[in-house]
């Protein structure tokens, strides 16, 4: 079984969300359940972006958090670190852009520079015991030669894992498997993969990321973010699950929806119908083809098991796409016993209805009692 981390940054990346202004009260709900889902780390805001961001770092940094380590995530500068420090954290996500664009249009340094400055900061957090890690911002956007350079460095002073982010989202699948491999063969330490979703990759990366050698992956609750945000939390856990149901066993997996719909409510949004396991209609089966083969068989249609994740299956069956046997098995759950021939007609009915518009359960069911009585 694979071995890796989850770094969910909800408190940090997701806090960045266009829509998302957490309140004291949601950060302290939202870090107690993912540590009761079982995440290892939680990353929170820098205690520099504002005096309730230092005040909550510290308050969550004093309770006890199970096996989940807390880290705040700051610039690479000893101010920022030396606060992160006084409030208490377990590790220091630091960072530096790393790309032409970044080092133009941002803060101007030159490679040499950012070297320089690395040294004193990572040692400042070595001798407190603080874990660091260091990323290299806009990886994909930086050259392999200089990416490699700036991990191998850092990776001689010691650091626990450099992280590769994909800032802008621009990666593929076989775009990070090539750079995470390459930083791979470059260093000892851990790596973390943080990648963005403009281009729909994030999950996709992230899975690539963790076949190519990568310890650590970033995700949010329901991948919310900068612009479109990054790999959604369920949707790892799905991405994995289907293929090594055994390496997320040890997450508190029915609690995925409850994480999802918390967030999303303390957001105003709904959670978003193509959310994995955690979506309203992720087990919803309609097509007649569909249904019958999931009466008879779910894994047919479904290769996650809706009960590994607390959800429950859900048959439709007031549409014109109904069929006879999907219509067969509503009456036997009612307790009704009717002929072949009168599902037959009864799901021709039902269809003609339903062309119109969509029945409720309550309809079908009150047209399948009907025709008990015409039969008696
Ligand atoms: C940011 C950028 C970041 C950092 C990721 C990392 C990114 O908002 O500070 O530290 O690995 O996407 O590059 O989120
Ligand atoms: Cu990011």
């Amino acid at each position: 079984t694979r071995q890796f981390a989850i770094v969910d940054t909800t408190l940090r990346e997701g806090e960045q969300w266009a829509n998302a202004h957490f309140s004291s009260a949601d950060r302290l709900t939202i870090a107690n359940l993912l540590v009761q889902f079982g995440v290892e780390y939680i990353e929170m805001t820098s205690p520099c972006a504002s005096p309730q961001s230092a005040a909550d770092l510290r308050s969550i940094a004093a309770l006890p958090l199970g096996n989940t380590k807390l880290l705040t995530h700051t610039r690479c500068n000893l101010e920022d670190v030396q606060l992160a420090a006084e409030c208490g954290v377990a590790g220091v996500n630091i960072l530096f852009g790393t790309s032409p664009y970044l080092r133009q249009w941002s803060h101007g340094r030159s490679i040499e520079a950012i070297l320089a400055e690395v040294g004193p900061v990572v040692r400042f957090l070595q001798e407190r015991q603080i874990e660091v890690r260091f990323s290299c911002e806009d990886s994909f956007r930086t050259p392999l030669p200089d990416l490699l350079r700036v991990y191998q460095a850092v990776d001689l002073l010691g650091v626990q894992r450099v992280g590769i982010a994909d800032t802008v989202g621009i990666a593929t699948p076989r775009d990070v498997e090539r750079v995470v491999g390459a930083v791979r063969n470059a260093v000892r330490c851990d790596i973390e993969f943080h990648g963005h979703n403009d281009g729909g990759c994030a999950i996709a990366n992230a899975y690539a990321a963790l076949e190519a050698g990568a310890t650590h992956i970033d995700t949010t609750i329901l991948g919310i973010g900068e612009r479109n945000g990054i790999a959604a939390l369920s949707g790892l856990i799905a991405r994995l699950y289907l293929s090594e149901p055994e390496s997320v066993a040890g997450y508190a997996l029915p609690m995925l929806a409850q994480l999802d719909h918390t967030v999303a409510a303390m957001l105003g949004i709904q959670v978003p119908f193509n959310a994995c396991i955690t979506s309203e209609t992720a087990f919803a089966h309609k097509a007649g083809l569909h249904t019958k083969a999931v009466l008879a068989n779910p894994s047919t249609y479904e290769a996650i098991d809706p009960n590994a994740f607390g959800r429950e299956r859900n048959v439709l069956i007031g549409h014109r796409l109904t069929g006879r046997h999907a219509l067969q098995s509503r009456a036997n759950a009612l307790g009704l016993e009717l002929s072949d021939t009168t599902i037959i007609a009864l799901a021709a009915q039902l269809k003609a209805a339903a062309d119109d518009q969509p029945l409720t359960l309550d309809e079908v069911d009150a047209l399948l009692r009907s025709s008990t009585l015409q039969a008696a």
